[in-house]
């Protein structure tokens, strides 16, 4: 490690701002990729300062160039007979640590942008597990919302048929994200099957726990990202017990959000949906957004004709004007722009936990973090999900399955490390407490160093 000059780090930042305005040019029109490229690479001048070698080995014009982008045609027939062509993604980004591993987007706005950004960010979520997971994603520009059950069964069958080429249990681990869950997961899983010679439980993770499924998945990443916040506001002598708490979608991460900060003592006040937000000053009562959600494929509108003290309101991003102490956003990318963060900071928001991807704009985190709000960026926050996701993959490759209190006893540690490693990076590199820079770097160290040690491939 080299003594840090100024001239080091102008040395650093050059080399950052070069590889920057190269990606640009080969990446024209992607602003989300450029955005999470941009996060990361701003946090990376110190480490380049200190370790030079990592410009010598071109660390980051290789990670930024994924190892491979499949994208493929899905034709798929709906209920009335008529035939619809959908574009399905699968980015293989980064092998280093283990198996490409990530979810699947089903959303109407998914292109070759959005899947490259979340596939990015998903090498440096992984590394930070401490799991042996590579970073990937994939999903398709298909729109979930209307579509019946066998319509739905059709689309993912057609998905898998050609997804299947591509993946296997020690090459390429597709789980959830936006529009996938336990059924859309289960139907791929029987169409891979088929297209097997064998059970391969361990292609698929968030499979239902009848058929290999680990217990806490589907709560993993809403609770980590709680266990990380709470573990963030210990250290500053804060809780979520007897906090007031926004949370917005309503989702598989907002609900498993709203139901461990509930156990943790807050009081959740409001939740969203794309359409609007609901606000209860009672409290949330989760069991009516779940039946809403989980079971009926309702609106959250509906949620104020069962509860007459609550108020809906149009508009999702209208959340952020609730007071609050802790806000954390949980549907989806660049919900919480810079006038959010402002109105969040003069209402006197303590803390901000990213449990959705990227969902706060540059910017706002600029606000939070020049006000002093305590703020855990999505990376380490919502890791838990794909935690469980690599503990699923251990039960499978075993043929065990653990209790639920065991995988939650493991994910509170995962987080607790989490935050315990991202900490003592952002020490390390002078920049004590922020969290954007020590996740970032204790992520990317990880993954440049196995790069390293494998040649240059
Ligand atoms: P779901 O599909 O279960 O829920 C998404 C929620 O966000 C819904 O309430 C949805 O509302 C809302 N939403 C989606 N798109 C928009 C939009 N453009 N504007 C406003 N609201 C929107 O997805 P998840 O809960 O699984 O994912 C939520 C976020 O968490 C995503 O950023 C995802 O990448 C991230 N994440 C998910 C993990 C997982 O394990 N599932 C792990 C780590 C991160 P509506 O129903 O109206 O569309
Ligand atoms: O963004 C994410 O980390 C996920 N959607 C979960 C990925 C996984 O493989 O469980």
């Amino acid at each position: 490690m080299e003594k840090v000059t100024q001239s080091n780090t102008e040395v650093a930042q050059n080399y950052v701002s070069q590889v920057f305005e190269t990606v640009k040019k080969r990446n024209m029109n992607e602003s989300e990729f450029h955005q999470a490229v941009k996060e990361v690479f701003d946090s990376l001048i110190p480490v380049f300062a200190k370790n030079p070698h990592y410009m010598k080995q071109g660390i980051l014009e290789r990670i930024v160039e994924p190892e491979r982008i499949i994208t493929f045609r899905i034709p798929w027939v709906d209920d009335l007979g008529n035939v619809k062509v959908n574009r399905g993604f699968r980015v293989q980004y980064n092998s280093a640590l283990g198996p490409y591993k990530g979810g699947l987007r089903f959303h109407p706005s998914v292109n070759t942008s959005i899947i490259k950004f979340l596939g990015f960010e998903q090498i440096f979520k992984n590394a930070l597990t401490g799991q042996p997971i590579g970073g990937g994603k994939g999903g398709a520009d298909f729109d979930p919302k209307g579509k019946s059950d066998g319509e739905i069964m059709r689309f993912t069958q057609s998905f898998m048929m050609e997804l299947s080429k591509h993946i296997g249990p020690d090459l390429d681990v597709p789980a959830g994200d936006i529009g996938v869950g336990a059924k859309e997961i289960g139907f791929m899983f029987g169409q891979y099957k088929r297209m097997r010679s064998g059970y391969e439980a361990g292609v698929l993770t968030g499979k239902g726990v009848g058929y290999g499924g680990s217990l806490a998945r589907k709560e993993a990443t809403g609770y980590g990202t709680v266990y990380f916040v709470e573990e963030m506001l210990k250290d500053h002598n804060l809780s979520f017990n007897g906090s007031t708490v926004t949370i917005s979608g309503s989702g598989n991460v907002s609900i498993y959000a709203i139901e461990k900060a509930q156990q943790l003592g807050a009081k959740v006040v409001a939740c969203s949906d794309s359409s609007g937000y609901i606000y209860d000053k009672n409290g949330i009562d989760l069991s009516t957004v779940k039946r809403l959600k989980e079971v009926e494929n309702k609106r959250i509108s509906e949620y104020v004709n069962e509860h007459s003290d609550a108020h809906y309101f149009e508009d999702c991003s209208g959340i952020w004007s609730i007071p609050c102490d802790i806000a954390l956003p949980c549907a989806t990318q660049n919900e919480l722009d810079e006038i959010a963060a402002k109105v969040l900071v003069s209402n006197g928001v303590k803390a901000v936990g990213e449990g959705a991807n990227m969902p706060s704009t540059l910017e706002a985190i600029n606000i939070f973090q020049h006000n002093q709000v305590l703020f855990a960026p999505a990376k380490a926050a919502n890791a838990g999900g794909v935690s469980v996701s690599a503990l699923e993959m251990a039960q499978n490759s075993a043929r065990l399955s653990w209790s639920f209190e065991d995988v939650d006893a493991k994910l509170q540690e995962i987080m607790k490390d989490i935050y315990q490693e991202s900490i003592k990076a952002s020490e390390d590199f002078d920049a004590a407490g922020n969290l954007v820079i020590g996740a970032n770097i204790a992520g990317f160290v990880k993954v440049a160093d196995a790069m390293i040690m494998q040649g240059v491939i």
